[in-house]
């Protein structure tokens, strides 16, 4: 059993000696920011925030806590949905922040590559692969704060993956600083290599419990030409499936993203977020946003409508509108966020489930628990929506969520768990799945990992509490 220590005065006299003025700070306030997750769910302590400047103070950082056997939280952007980046309420751990290692340290056009530091934010990755006249196409609504080191490590998704893949299809190489201090060094990105495991595939998705990523290879893709965007109003989950094949059929891989948004979830937004405006003259019950890359996204809209799939469509007529229709896809989380406290379950099952998972889940959950309401939203054609709960509305909402939550929660999971799919699709484990993914995980599956866990990282100092039932 791992033994986590207090950081002590010389600890921490040494990581100032080190890192400077700039590099560590114990004054609460600077501090409090960090300490509390993006949802506002999770608060907690750290014994000092530390933000190295370069990999070779990680490297000090890391070497000496673990010869302390003190814990450290790594941290990007903080913009975690399960409070993967928040060190626990006992106030041990060192928070490391990646946020000063923000360079772009290289663009390659000839190799498709872009190295960035880990605090490098991922709206300026973009920026820097289209100055160079290409594209890095992973997407998010928090592409203004994620970072590329929280993007790693949680093998993050967003609303690209349908043509793209996640981030493990995005990441040729990674830099990262092993529990003990060591370097792993792959930065170097090389279409072919065969030399055993890959070390650079366990770091992604880890959620720092096996080191903190320092750096990442990222692969480019030639710059769209002209994308084409468009809001469908469609009656059911099931004809937006039909109608994402439909368009394959017609454009191929052309369709870059088909998200799902029900009618609740544009209420939503339309009703919080400042500027925006219904899409379609008539509300629809479900609602699908489709991106295409250089393709006739008109023409094949326009016999999606004539075969009965769409019920009314609005092609962006302008970048600005185009914008305009994301915007309203991308706030969801912030509207919901305004909308009050809900659970989120961010779930995958086979992609040809989903739409029937959908409807009849959310028929189950609302019979059982009279007044409540789901909001199923997103990558439908990667067969992850995410299934969230809101209480009855009232004065006793916050007394509901407490009461019910976990069972709540539990019958999503148990539901997903029955059609083999995952109780965390994308935004990973954190600290807010660890005892969901004890009762819903092979015992295998989580014995292999526990192993890897144990052999990389045998004091337990790498973001404790994340990720794995340890017991
Ligand atoms: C999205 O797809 C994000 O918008 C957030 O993954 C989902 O807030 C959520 O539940
Ligand atoms: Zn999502």
């Amino acid at each position: 059993m791992a033994v986590i220590n207090l950081p002590s005065a010389a600890l921490l006299g040494a990581l100032a000696d080190r890192l400077g003025p700039r590099g560590l700070t114990r004054d609460p306030v600077e501090m409090a920011p960090w300490l509390t997750d993006w949802r506002g769910r999770y608060h907690g302590r750290a014994a000092a925030l530390v933000s190295p400047a370069s990999t070779d103070e990680v490297r000090a950082v890391v070497s000496l806590c673990a010869a302390q056997g003190v814990a450290i939280v790594p941290q990007g952007g903080n913009t975690s949905m399960v409070g993967g980046a928040t060190p626990g309420a006992d106030g041990d751990a060192i928070l490391l922040s990646l946020r000063r290692m923000d360079r772009i340290r290289s663009v390659s056009p000839d190799d498709d590559i872009l190295v960035a530091e880990a605090g490098a934010i991922l709206a300026h990755v973009h920026e820097a692969a289209a100055a160079a006249g290409r594209r890095f196409p992973l997407t998010l609504g928090a592409k203004g704060s994620a970072t590329v080191g929280g993007l790693v490590s949680t093998n993050a998704g967003g609303t690209q993956v349908l043509r793209f893949g996640p981030m493990r299809a995005l990441v040729a190489g990674l830099e990262a600083v092993l529990p003990d201090g060591s370097l792993y060094q792959g930065l170097s990105a090389l279409r072919k290599d065969n030399r055993g495991y890959d070390l650079k595939q366990l770091l992604i998705g880890a959620e720092g419990t096996l080191g903190v990523v320092t750096a990442a290879s990222l692969r480019l893709f030639p710059a769209v030409g002209a994308r084409a965007v468009a809001w469908c109003g469609i009656a059911t989950p099931g004809r937006a499936l039909a109608l994402l094949r439909f368009l394959e059929a017609r454009i191929g891989q052309a369709v870059e993203s088909l998200e799902l948004v029900p009618r609740v979830a544009l209420d939503l937004v339309l009703a919080h977020v400042p500027g925006t405006r219904p899409p379609l003259a008539a509300p629809a019950a479900w609602n699908v946003l489709v991106e295409a890359a250089d393709a006739d996204l008109e023409g094949a809209l326009g016999a999606a409508l004539e075969a009965g799939l769409v019920d009314d469509a609005a092609l962006a007529a302008s970048e600005a509108q185009a914008a305009a229709f994301w915007r309203l896809r991308d706030s969801i989380s912030e509207a919901e966020r305004h909308a009050g406290p809900a659970l989120k379950h961010d779930i995958s099952v086979p992609v040809a489930a989903m739409p029937a998972f959908v409807e009849e889940a959310a028929a189950a959950l609302e019979a059982r628990h009279p007044g409540a309401r789901v909001i199923a939203f997103g990558h439908l054609g990667d067969g992850n929506v995410h299934f969230n709960v809101q209480p009855p509305p009232g004065p006793g909402a916050a007394a509901w969520l407490e009461q019910r939550g976990e069972a709540v929660s539990g019958f999503v999971y148990d539901l997903v768990t029955a059609q083999g799919g995952s109780i965390s699709a994308e935004h990973g484990i954190g600290q807010m799945k660890v005892a969901a993914l004890a009762r819903t995980a092979p015992a295998p599956h989580l014995e292999a990992q526990r192993r890897i866990k144990r052999a990389l990282d045998p004091a337990g100092i790498m973001n404790p509490g994340k990720l794995l039932p340890l017991t």
